[in-house]
């Protein structure tokens, strides 16, 4: 039989790895392995029937087994339940309380451990045997196979459905889908992201499938594995652990994992390598501020795994249902989902920045922000046009280089979107100013709309009424919540309804009209609301079905609408239930589009809600963070997760948003933050001024210090927000990202990187003038005193005075720059520079991508420049690889080369001697002040 020469041909190549862990732990009796080099044959034949029939002697054993050991026997229970040690416990009674009887009753272990609340070893948790799924009927299909899991056992969650089809499908040579759904009933599937279903060949009979990843399925075993297969190692193996559970809306998988090292799930605070000590993540949007154990604001069910030998993996769970996922020492994880499919995407890498392009080529590449996003922001809730002008004035006297003022709900009337306060009725014209001098402006908006205000008074309430696209209540009224707006009522906008489109370009452009903004900051869209569900409760039929199914995840409040709508609501593509999390990426979506329509301009979005693939249409801020050190050092970690996220324009609000601020710690945060993707100050309402000015001299001169900095280096990361636009690189990223060999680094979160080459090492506690920083095996530069420090990995300490924050440059790297200003309008008028920091080899590489820096779809016009400069043999030249924006000369004034051991006799500039040149001994740096050459062509400058 064809499926079974298949079987043997892989089972070969992958029976090493888990052929011992299966002796240990594992009481396999066939192994069925399916892989790659397949001939394809498209069947798939609904045999279940058949093959349940002739389900051998064996199989109706263990069945059996398994259901007499709530007869609690001896032989039983040693057998199946104290072979398990404490690391490999699934928990079998994840909520409430458990009793040996109530947990027996669930075919599960009991074994109490230490004391109830010091023990987190689950005691009631499931037998190596636990087993209510068959596999049966593997056949291959075109581009992968299909294999059906038959329910054998009813367990206590309801609904169990009877039978699942799992399809496996090789979408390119490093990603891999494996698609588990209710064979016979359609069950709800997340709208968005789009994910293309790329495939490895177009399949040629005979042809082998070359990938890097194989799959392990066996008949009447229940679960797979998915593996590695250049080095055999198992990367995720849900066979016969923990409980698969697949009921209406309960569904669980388990599975082993090969290392402890995993990155990612989010959006939580947590530590950058996520703790495995029965750590539980609650994916669930949810408005409260970072907090330990609280589900946050948006739901990326996505990890990165290092395995031991510096390879990387990734694995995505495209489910947008309210989840737990749960990790524990073994090393395993457990996902845990009330509703929806399971539909896994696995990435091979193998280094983390493929895991992530490979991973965004699935969710949507990251959008490319306009130039000016890129400059520094400032922002406050809680004050008036009056002292928002005092704030530009100072700000602007300080010499603070700046882009973006922006605006909270104050400018509203009675907190209405799409209204002005009579105390901001200056605001279009301050808006007008800010363009005339190069500046630009950014308005809050929340979702909700007010719905108790006098009809005919506000077109946003009575057109959304009128056009239906309100979220419903089981009545087919909206349902009406509270958020902010002051006449007690507020409804939301269903994003998920095309006439939504329309109905949001109409209002968001109306108010265009009058507030003439660039970018859009839209907050509460979680959704936030203040009373839970809606103002009359969530009295819908069956209303506790939605609002409260037999499991609830881990969330904050502990009922599913808490603080936000009902479960039960109705919107255009199914409950809310089910469209949860995906909320604020709906209403970022459309956002985007509106904006884009309404000033022909690429826009500015910046969402607190996510979902994965939120980037690529806007960025992302971590909402109400505390003004506390501690806040300061979580930061770094969540700019880079959620540049793992695929969200790469993302920063934290500096000088923390909750709680006032110090002078030490607006200083400290000023000078990191200038280093966000996203750089932005912002204030709560409660607080005093944290504006730089407004704490004194010191965080004036940091944030001055620190931003001209940003600025020079503007060039240097928008290219990287090119390069993840094109090929999916992260912009701000860990250390591991670019040393995945150096075990060191993994858990690195007190430093980062912007791209390759540019290392950030901020003070992150009080009283410290000098910072510890690691420097992985390379040749590094000193970005003050350009001094080179050539590490084989080790930790150096480096002087950071209050005002400075210590930087490195990678040798090997060319940085683009450009005269910094302070605003990018003007900064942009600059001529630009070079920084070459040389390798140990004498050689550096860089690229310059340019374009207007506002124009939609540049990339796609092709209107942009790109531009790669090389250093080796005291050679700088340059290579113009497109060059189609022609409307600015681009002068190369300044380049500055690091490393450079003697002062050169001559140097040549295009066939010419130069002069113009200064060596500096003490910094071994070689400088070029007055180059003007044009970027535009090839040049070349040598020297000996
Ligand atoms: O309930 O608009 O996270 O940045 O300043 C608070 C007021 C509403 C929460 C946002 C914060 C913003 C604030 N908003």
């Amino acid at each position: 039989m064809l499926k079974k020469e298949y079987s043997e041909h892989n089972y070969n190549s992958i029976s090493e790895d888990y052929s011992d862990r299966n002796s240990r732990k594992y009481n396999f009796t066939r192994i069925c392995v399916i892989l790659a080099t397949a001939i394809i044959v498209a069947v798939c034949l609904f045999k279940f029937v058949n093959h349940f029939r002739i389900a051998n002697e064996e199989e109706s054993v263990i069945i059996a087994e398994s259901n007499i050991l709530s007869k609690n026997s001896l032989y039983d229970y040693n057998d199946t339940c104290a072979v398990v040690s404490d690391d490999f416990k699934f928990d079998c009674f994840p909520r409430g309380k458990s009793d040996q009887q109530s947990c027996e009753e669930r075919n599960c272990c009991w074994a109490p451990t230490g004391n109830d609340s010091d023990s987190l070893v689950p005691w009631c948790y499931y037998p190596t045997n636990y087993n209510n799924y068959k596999v049966v009927n593997i056949t291959q299909s075109r581009n992968g196979l299909i294999a059906y899991f038959n329910l054998s056992s009813e367990t206590t969650y309801k609904e169990n459905i009877k039978l699942l089809c799992m399809d496996v499908s090789y979408h390119t040579a490093q990603r891999l889908r494996i698609k588990i759904y209710d064979a016979e009933n359609t069950r709800y599937e997340p709208p968005y992201p789009e994910i293309p279903a790329v495939h490895l060949n177009n399949s040629k009979i005979n042809e082998p499938l070359v990938s890097d990843y194989g799959i392990v399925v066996a008949e009447n075993q229940l679960g797979f594995a998915v593996v590695r297969k250049i080095d055999n190692v198992t990367l995720f193996d849900s066979r016969n652990v923990g409980g698969f559970i697949y009921s209406d809306q309960f569904i669980q998988i388990s599975a082993l994992l090969p290392t402890k090292y995993i990155y990612g799930i989010g959006e939580q605070r947590a530590n950058l390598m996520l703790d495995m000590n029965w750590k539980i993540h609650t994916l669930f949007n949810h408005d409260s501020p970072p907090t330990d154990n609280v589900n946050g604001y948006g739901a990326h069910p996505f990890y990165l795994m290092m395995e031991k030998s510096g390879k990387s993996h990734g694995v995505f769970l495209f489910n947008s249902n309210a989840m737990d996922v749960v990790l524990q020492p073994a090393p395993a994880i457990t996902f845990r989902t009330i509703g929806g499919i399971l539909d896994f995407y696995y990435f091979m890498g193998p280094t983390p920045a493929d895991v992530i392009a490979q991973y965004t080529e699935a969710i949507g590449r990251p959008y490319l922000p306009p130039y000016w996003s890129l400059g520094f922001h400032l922002c406050r809730f809680g004050q008036t046009l009056n002292q928002v002008i005092e704030v530009h004035n100072r700000t602007i006297n300080a010499g603070i280089p700046w882009d973006t003022h922006w605006n909270d709900i104050d400018y509203m009337k009675n907190r209405n979107d799409f209204t002005l306060s009579d105390n901001f009725s200056g605001l279009p014209g301050y808006v007008e100013y800010l363009h005339k001098i190069g500046m630009h402006h950014v308005v809050i908006l929340d979702p909700g709309v007010s719905s108790r205000e006098p009809k005919g008074t506000y077109p946003p309430y009575d057109d959304g009424l009128k056009q239906g696209i309100f979220i419903k209540n089981a009545t087919g009224l909206p349902l009406e919540g509270q958020v902010w707006n002051k006449d007690g009522g507020t409804v939301f906008p269903d994003f998920t309804n095309p006439k939504t489109v329309s109905y949001w370009i109409d209002q968001v452009s109306k108010y265009h009209q009058v507030v003439a903004f660039d970018g859009l900051w839209i907050d509460m869209n979680e959704p936030s609301n203040f009373v839970n569900g809606d103002w009359q409760g969530c009295i819908f039929n069956n209303s506790d079905h939605w609002e409260n199914p037999q499991y609830v995840p881990a969330i904050e409040g502990g009922v599913l609408n808490y603080k936000t709508i009902c479960m039960s609501a109705k919107q255009h593509s199914g409950l809310h239930y089910d469209l949860h999390n995906l909320y604020g990426f709906s209403e970022a979506i459309t956002t985007q589009f509106a904006l884009s329509i309404i000033t022909s301009m690429r826009p500015l979005v910046i969402s607190r809600s996510s979902f994965a693939g939120l980037g690529h249409f806007t960025g992302h801020w971590t909402g109400d963070v505390y003004s506390t050190w501690d806040d300061l050092k979580q930061s770094i970690t969540d700019i880079v997760v959620f540049n793992m996220f695929g969200i790469p324009l993302v920063g934290a609000d500096i000088c923390g948003f909750n709680g006032n601020t110090t002078v030490e710690l607006c200083s400290r945060w000023s000078q990191l933050g200038a280093f966000y993707p996203f750089s932005r100050n912002h204030n709560s309402d409660d607080c005093f001024d944290q504006d730089p000015v407004a704490l004194g001299a010191l965080v004036v001169n940091s944030a001055r210090k620190a931003l001209t900095i940003r600025y020079s280096l503007l060039p240097y990361l928008y290219s990287l927000f090119w390069k993840a636009q094109i090929d999916g690189e992260t912009v701000a990223r860990p250390l591991f990202f670019e040393y995945p060999s150096d075990e060191n680094t993994y858990n690195i979160d007190t430093q980062f990187l912007w791209g390759p080459a540019l290392l950030i090492s901020p003070v992150l506690k009080e009283n410290q003038e000098e910072v510890q920083i690691y420097l992985p095996n390379d040749t590094w530069y000193d970005y003050y005193s350009k001094i080179a420090i050539k590490s084989n990995g080790s930790t150096y300490t480096v002087a950071a005075p209050l005002d400075t924050i210590p930087l490195s440059i990678r040798g090997g790297y060319i940085l683009p720059t450009q005269d910094p200003s302070t605003t990018t309008t003007l900064s942009r008028k600059n001529p630009f520079g070079l920084l070459i920091a040389p390798n140990v080899s004498g050689e550096a590489y860089g690229y310059l991508f340019w374009d207007d820096g506002k124009s939609l779809n540049v990339w796609e016009n092709g209107m942009y420049n790109e531009i790669h400069f090389k250093y080796q043999s005291s050679t700088i030249t340059a290579e113009v690889v497109t060059s189609n924006y022609l409307d600015e000369r681009l002068v190369l004034q300044n380049i500055t080369v690091f490393g450079i051991q003697a002062n050169p006799t001559s140097v040549i500039v295009n066939g010419n001697a130069y002069q113009n040149f200064l060596y500096n001994k003490t910094e071994q740096a070689l400088y070029f002040q007055t180059l003007n050459l044009d970027l535009f062509t090839v040049f070349n400058i040598t020297w000996t």
